[in-house]
Parts: structure tokens; sequence; C-alpha cells
């Protein structure tokens, strides 16, 4: 461990036995594992593994495990592959798969970025047992990626967050959307913005882990990207919705939270990436336990206390409009 170490501020703390999970452990060939959605599921943690294969495509693999921590069992065979012939637009995969429980249904949603041929757009599946998924297509059209719904629907709308790419470089910020049925969305309007100049999260950020319900409103974790010479470093920032109006932005921290620091962090395919898609609120133990791809290489946990967070968080400057 890095003896500089100590003077870094740390409100998640990685896992001793981190990475947690690598392409070594898989069961068939796989040339790298990281960047999971996380759910508790019959008191299990489960999560949804993006495995990119010796093509450079990706599906979505299952692992379980009681703790959270370790004892991880894989599936022995792809949960959720990309089918390009009923669902051209993931001709080159699936990745980055986000979990969210909708209570009213009482199924799981699964929002995920389907690889097309116009680039990355936003995909939903349904599942009741993480067995049998529906395929509900693409819900935002391309460059869109870094979304995820909210568990309950607000005024009669369910709820997205997700992060378009526009063309003209006035940066890529995260956008909120309404829909009706889960199929057709509209009324979008930014949520918060990209920073500009010297700041972590300057010119493009998107949404991490889907929101985390608190008292005190939805608790945000997002990546910001830092463009270097040496290239992009990936970080995580947090913010604070209002419980009833997620449009409005309560709080927003000004430093960023957790960065790449380990070597599991800052080499692999993607130097200096810290990627959660997932974190679980383990409300025995009022844990909060982020699951990321490390580098883009291997999946890793970090814990935080819940209360810690809440605290951290509602400290933090009041979000400009
Ligand atoms: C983002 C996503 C992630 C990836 C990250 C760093 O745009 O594609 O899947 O982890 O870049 O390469």
């Amino acid at each position: 461990m890095n003896k500089k170490r100590e003077e870094y501020f740390e409100l998640f703390k990685r896992y001793e036995g981190n990475p947690i999970l690598t392409a070594d452990n898989w069961p068939y060939t796989a040339h790298t594992v990281f960047n999971p959605a996380a759910t508790l599921f019959n008191d299990k943690t489960l999560l949804l593994v993006r495995v990119e294969d010796k093509r450079g495509f990706s599906h979505l693999t299952l692992v379980t495990s009681e703790d959270g921590l370790s004892d991880w069992k894989i599936e022995p065979i792809p949960t959720l592959q990309p089918d390009p012939e009923n669902y051209p637009e993931e001709i080159w995969g699936i990745e980055d798969p986000r979990i969210t429980y909708l209570e009213e249904l009482d199924e799981w949603a699964i929002t995920y970025t389907a690889y097309s041929q116009g680039g990355p757009l936003v995909s939903l599946a349904t599942t009741r047992d993480f067995k049998n998924f529906d395929k509900l297509g693409p819900i935002m059209p391309p460059e869109d990626k870094d979304a995820a719904l909210f568990p309950r629907r607000f005024r009669g709308k369910w709820v997205l967050l997700h992060r378009p790419m526009p063309s003209h470089s006035i940066g890529a910020h995260i956008w909120l959307s309404y829909s009706p049925d889960l199929k057709h969305w509209g009324d979008h309007q930014i949520l918060f913005k990209a920073r500009r100049g010297g700041w972590w999260d300057a010119n493009k950020i998107g949404l991490s882990p889907p929101p985390l319900e608190t008292p005190d409103g939805w608790l945000i974790l997002y990546h910001g990207v830092r463009q270097t010479v040496s290239g992009a470093i990936y970080r995580l920032g947090i913010a604070l919705l209002d419980l009833e109006n997620p449009t409005r932005v309560l709080r927003r921290g000004d430093e960023w939270i957790f960065g790449p620091h380990e070597d599991y962090e800052r080499e692999g395919d993607v130097d200096d990436v810290v990627f959660p898609c997932g974190w679980v609120h383990d409300k025995k133990t009022d844990q909060v336990r982020m699951y990321y791809g490390g580098a883009d290489s291997v999946i890793a946990v970090a814990t935080a206390q819940f209360s810690d967070l809440l605290k951290y968080v509602k400290n933090c400057p009041e979000a400009d409009e």
C-alpha cells in the first residue's frame, strides 16, 4: 500500500481483499471484468458484471455473495448476451449496467449501454428473477450512456438520469427525463453540468450508480473526467437531490471523494479509472458498499458508513441553480 495513502481523505475505504474479481477467476475465457451493477436479491449481494471478450465486445454475467465482499459465485455461462438479430443496436456488445428495483412493479430494471453502429445508446431490460429478462430495447438514442432509473414514479412519471454526448463541445452533462410507461421518454432537461476550466469534473460528467434514497434526499455519486496530457482521470463526486422533486439539486461537493490510487485502479486497459455502476445500502451494518471497475480491467469494492456519506453531502455547498 502506498504510504501517501494516509494523506488522502477517505469517505470510502477500500476492501483489503481488492480486487475482488478478475478475468482469471472466470469460468470461461474472458479478457476483462469490470463496471458491475449491484443490488440485494434473496438476501445476497448480486452483481451483474460487464465481461469483455477477446473480440472487444461485452456481455453481462451474474455473480453473488453472502457478505458482499468474499466467496463470489460466478455463473458458468453469460447471463445477458447481446442479441443483434433481434436488437441490432447491440451489435458491438452491451456494457455498464445499472440495476434499480421498481417497487410498484415488483421487478428490477436494468439500464445498460448498447454499443450500436450509431454509437452507444441506452437500453432497458427488466427481470423478476435474474434468470429471465425482458428486453425493452433502446430508450435513448446515441450518443447516450450512464443511465439509471429512480425506484418510483414522481407525480405519475418514471424518471431517468442519463448522459447524452452533444457533438458540439459545450460539455457532457447529467440529464433527467420523464416517462409514463418506461418506454417513451420526454421533458428532457439538464440536471447538473460538468464544470469548466481547471475543475476535476470539467467538461464531462456522468451518473455512476443509481440514486440512493436517504431521509434527506437522493444521494448521487457521479464520475468526472479530467483530461490531462497523459490521458483521462476518472474520479467520483457527490451530490444530493430533493426527495420529492429530483430536478432540484440541493448540494454538490466541490472536491472529488474517490479516485484512482491503488495499482489496480491506476494500471490496466485504461489507466486511472474508478468506475462504479452499483452500490448497496446494507441496513444491517448501515454500510454502503460501492462496486467499481478498476482501470477497465478488474472489480473492486469500497465501503462507507451511510451516516458519514449523509453528513458529508449535507455539508457540501448548496448547488448553483
Ligand atoms: C466510459 C465508459 C466506461 C469506461 C470509461 C473509462 O466512457 O465507456 O465503460 O470504464 O469510459 O474507459
